[in-house]
């Protein structure tokens, strides 16, 4: 830690470091240095092979809004005395050290549909801050990261070589993710049609990636290393996921999962009222697809996790990612409950 706080002239006595993660992928502390507070991020390398990208990508943003003499809050790294975003300490690898942004909270779980719209009013935002910029210019921080026809392929090839004894007791949940291969085609739609428009999208809109001031109102958003090109179905569809029901993934007791419509419409407000002049008609009509994109992308790469003996998301029970895939096809069969309604 103290090599680590050196390259930004910090010293580490008087510290207190606090663990916040959330996410399964990146570690996130709190970091108080006698009165100063900091959010200190170890970037997961196995998973961003570049993370030199992220801080160019990072860096093209926050000009781009200095160009424009945008007031829009962009979090951007603290850079270390060598001028870089990125810190490196040999044996635990890439860092990155942000201010903490004061009187602002996160949550974990969204309990009310303000929280929802408040959120998806903030990931709308964001996008809508660079819709003068090429999003093109961005680098891909994770190749083929939201990719449904990839992700498919990554799948089929988990059945093809990977671990057989998984496969051989999953039949019912392989035959329920073949079913919904059409989304896979309608996906590949999306990608060749003019109406739907390649944007500077977040790509990982869970709410513990916003921040909130005291009265529940949205700050801004976070974690930009998954910050690529992207289509407006990703962070909504994300937030589909992730805030309709108020069990998580990680829930094993499926009768918890419930998909809460008020939220669905809330979701839908907040980021059509960022985005207003910037979704076409389709688009616009392309909501509750987003969430079906979404939650079947993420129940393929649980499944497929699984069936390569855990390899990309850990496990921490028996199981754990077929259940977790589970939950998640649950999940989609309760959201195609809104699409009568
Ligand atoms: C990962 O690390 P975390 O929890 O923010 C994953 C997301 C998944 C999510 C599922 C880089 O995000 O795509 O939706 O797990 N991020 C990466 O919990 O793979
Ligand atoms: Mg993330």
């Amino acid at each position: 830690m103290n090599n680590l706080l050196q390259q930004y002239g910090l010293q580490f006595h008087n510290a207190t470091l606090e663990i916040i993660s959330g996410g399964l992928i990146n570690q996130t502390w709190k970091l108080t240095l006698n009165e100063e507070r900091f959010i200190l991020q170890r970037i997961n390398d196995n998973v961003f092979k570049e993370p030199q990208k992220i801080a160019s990508n990072v860096r093209l943003l926050a000009n781009h809004l200095k160009e424009i003499s945008s007031d829009y809050f962009l979090v951007a790294p603290i850079k270390t005395q060598m001028g870089e975003e990125l810190a490196y300490e040999t044996s635990n690898g890439y860092f990155r050290l942000s201010p903490f942004v004061e009187n602002s909270k996160t949550i974990h779980v969204v309990e009310t549909p303000e929280q929802a719209y408040e959120a998806a009013l903030q990931f709308g935002k964001f996008t809508q801050a660079f819709a003068g910029f090429e999003a093109t210019q961005l680098q891909v921080t994770i190749t083929d990261f939201h990719n449904l026809a990839f992700r498919y392929k990554q799948f089929e090839h988990a059945l093809r070589n990977g671990n057989q004894e998984r496969i051989n007791e999953c039949s019912s949940e392989i035959a329920t993710v073949q079913s919904y291969s059409h989304l896979v085609s309608d996906y590949l739609r999306i990608l060749n049609n003019p109406n739907f428009k390649l944007r500077v999208t977040h790509h990982d809109t869970k709410i513990s990636n916003v921040l909130f001031d005291s009265a529940d109102k949205g700050i801004c958003v976070i974690d930009l290393d998954t910050v690529m090109p992207g289509y407006f179905i990703s962070d909504v569809g994300d937030m589909m996921r992730t805030y309709l029901s108020p069990a998580n993934e990680e829930e094993t007791d499926f009768t918890k999962i419930e998909v809460r419509q008020d939220f669905f419409k809330a979701i839908m407000m907040g980021y059509s009222d960022a985005m207003k002049n910037e979704l076409s008609q389709q688009e616009q009509s392309s909501f509750f697809f987003a969430g079906q994109f979404l939650i079947y992308m993420q129940a393929l790469r649980f499944l497929t996790d699984y069936f390569n003996n855990d390899q990309y998301y850990g496990s921490k029970y028996d199981a754990h990612n077929l259940m977790r895939a589970r939950n998640q096809l649950c999940l989609m069969q309760s959201y195609a409950t809104l699409a009568s309604l």
